[in-house]
């Protein structure tokens, strides 16, 4: 009758069970090499097994040894840690050059763990007892140990033996002290790869060709064939985002002025709307309008771009639509207006001839002069509208064209886009080139703003302007103060706009601003030049407030009736409020200028632009040559009789014989 396996009744033989009994007794030896565990440890059960286990073994001996030293390693993750027990019972004999020891660690032991992070290390390591190298020495591929000189080195799976010279793609590499020293240092952290990234280690021979593609190349095409390069790459169809991780390119952001802007996000450049799609930009066609400007002491912006100065003391045109022919429609013509000793510009006359008048921008106001005796006499004010926004007049044309004007020297005009190349002047040809724009009256494209600039005098008789004002150069105790004073285009303040608008030009014309010495110049040129280029900003999206009650205030209160407080200052404001000519309400004009704007009260909803007043629609003002108030006579340049009623003037064919009105006592 076989006995069943494990019962320690059933020994195989009478001598197995001795040998198991006397043997297995070390185990509860108070004095043994065992009896340091007792407390940690109870033997009991490891006795009851070592009896069983040692009978029913065929080979008792490794049997007994098996589980004495399964009690030791119970010691040991109880961190008691037994030496000296195989003595005479469990003798080891090591391979040859290891030596047998109670306290082997597996963490760095090779000459791999110099090669590499010890994955071993990673684990707790309980010391267990074996064969291992002498103290020194490191256990190489093949087993054997060795001095530190003497190790192999490991590149993943691959062993490089010591001293040997290996290539890893264009890199040189040598087997030293079981550390591979390579020409440049590889990096075999590499391995761990983050942003989910995959390592590529060019074994596998159908390992695929990868290139590290980013969001922002990836949709550049590439032809080169290069061989399998190791390292992390995404996988296969991913790429790198800015933050280093895989995504397909589909969830990539698109970027715009420096920054990156997440799927489905909108963004404006000039009169486009463009949308983030699938890591690229998708935007609308429309044809924008554009922008020209003087502004101080001739700084002038073209339409395509070009930044400039140019100052002379003759009329100019600034932009026409003649250009070398005989017929056109238009012609805005520009003139300094000195107003120091030294010659520098404190505000501009602004002439628009247009249809059969002029319409002169100066001193603040707006004016008109008919230039041809017309007898069927139409007013023409349909021609043109004045609307007050912000701090700027704003004289829009019925033919696309508006000018702002900020009451001094400072001036835009903006073309709707059927203007486009059929314009000339000091703002270039609108023709969305730059390089061409320096084109003088007589077609060809000057070298230098001089030659340019003098070539659209109106007269020739003034004579041309032969140098360049440099105020900085005339007044060099101002300068420190005006760089100082400019930085402000360069600093934090307007950190938001430098990547969407350079600050480089608008800085440079500060300083020159800044530079007129006269108290008043000094301050309105650097106001000016600053909030030239916080309203560039504004038109390409960013809004910067930069005033401040001790920089270039702006005092909306001087609108206010004691008590009242319809009006305020907005950095990047727009007309939306009802206005005695235009009765509806909404935006109106599409510039975005700083200033103040009313809110009027409901029982006075409408915007007198005459008076800046808020006024019930009776109350509202008209305007011919001057204002006139409501109700009030006029006669007009053809003798007719014109009454103010709620804001219009309203013309009798017949001429009213009392022109001894003085319009002067009416307001
Ligand atoms: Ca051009």
């Amino acid at each position: 009758m076989p006995c069943p396996k494990g019962n320690p009744t059933s020994c195989i033989s009478i001598e197995k069970e001795k040998f198991a009994e006397s043997n297995c007794a070390i185990l509860l030896d108070s004095s043994g090499p065992f009896a340091s565990c007792h407390s940690i440890v109870n033997p009991k059960f490891y006795h009851e097994e070592c009896k069983k286990y040692t009978c029913s073994c065929e080979k008792s001996q490794d049997c007994l040894c098996t589980i004495l030293g399964n009690y030791v390693k119970a010691c040991a993750e109880k961190e008691t840690y037994l030496v000296g027990w195989r003595t005479g019972l469990c003798e080891q004999s090591c391979p040859s050059g290891l030596v047998f020891k109670y306290n082997v660690k597996a963490c760095n032991s090779s000459c791999r763990s110099l090669s590499e992070r010890d994955r071993s290390c990673d684990v707790e390591d309980i010391p267990v007892d074996g064969c291992t190298c002498p103290d020194g020495t490191y256990q190489n591929n093949e087993g054997n140990c060795v001095q530190k000189s003497q190790c192999d080195c490991y590149i993943n799976d691959e062993v490089v033996q010591p001293d040997k010279v290996i290539h890893i793609d264009d890199n040189t590499c040598v087997c030293q002290e079981g550390v591979l020293l390579c020409q440049t240092p590889i990096d075999l952290t590499l391995q761990n790869c983050s942003g989910g990234a995959e390592y590529v280690d060019c074994s596998d021979p159908k390992a695929q060709r990868r290139s590290d593609k980013t969001c922002t190349t990836w949709n550049i095409p590439s032809f080169d064939i290069l061989p399998c390069k190791r390292g992390c790459y995404c996988p296969v169809g991913m790429v790198r985002n800015s933050k280093g991780k895989c995504v397909f390119p589909d969830d990539c952001p698109c970027s715009f002025g420096e920054q990156e802007y997440d799927q489905g996000s909108v963004t404006s450049v000039g009169c486009n709307e463009c949308t983030c799609i699938k890591g690229s930009w998708n935007c609308t066609q429309n044809e924008c309008q554009t922008t020209c400007h003087i502004y101080g002491e001739g700084h002038i912006r073209t339409f395509d771009g070009q930044s400039y100065s140019f100052d002379g003391l003759c009329q100019y045109s600034f932009l026409e639509d003649y250009c070398g022919q005989e017929n056109g429609t238009f012609r805005i013509l520009t003139e300094s207006v000195p107003c120091c000793e030294d010659g520098l510009t404190c505000s501009r006359k602004i002439i628009v001839a247009f249809k059969d008048q002029n319409i002169v921008l100066q001193d603040g106001k707006v004016t008109t002069v008919k230039t041809t005796e017309n007898k069927e006499c139409e007013l023409s004010e349909n021609a043109y509208s004045v609307h007050t926004v912000g701090l700027y007049l704003i004289l829009k044309l019925q033919n696309g064209m508006s000018l702002i004007w900020d009451k001094n020297t400072r001036m835009s005009v903006v073309l709707d886009p059927q203007w486009q190349g059929k314009v000339c002047g000091l703002c270039g040809n609108n023709n969305g080139d730059l390089k061409d724009d320096f084109t003088t009256r007589y077609s060809s494209v000057a070298t230098g703003a001089l030659e340019f600039g003098n070539s659209w005098k109106t007269s020739q008789e003034c004579s041309d302007t032969v140098t360049q004002s440099f105020p900085c150069d005339s007044n060099p105790y101002c300068k420190a103060w005006a760089v100082r004073k400019c930085e402000i285009i360069r600093d934090s303040t307007f950190t938001d706009c430098h990547s969407k608008v350079d600050p480089n030009a608008y800085y440079d014309a500060c300083i020159e601003e800044a530079c007129t010495c006269d108290m008043e110049g000094k301050y309105q040129g650097f106001c000016t030049a600053v909030a030239m280029y916080a309203e560039a900003c504004s038109a390409a999206g960013v809004c910067i407030s930069w005033r401040k009650p001790n920089l270039c205030p702006v005092y909306c209160d001087y609108y206010n009736a004691p008590g009242e407080c319809s009006w305020h200052y907005e950095p990047c404001g727009t007309v939306t409020a009802k206005t005695c000519k235009d009765r509806v309400i909404g935006q109106k004009f599409s510039a975005v200028l700083e200033g103040c704007y009313a809110k009027c009260p409901e029982n006075a909803p409408y915007l007198d632009e005459n008076t800046m007043k808020c006024v019930s629609l009776s109350e509202c003002s008209c305007f011919y040559n001057d204002i006139i108030p409501a109700g009030g006579v006029i006669e007009d340049n053809c003798g007719r009789t014109c009454y103010c009623i709620a804001g219009e003037l309203e013309c009798s064919g017949e001429s009213l014989h009392f022109t001894q009105i003085d319009l002067g006592k009416m307001r």
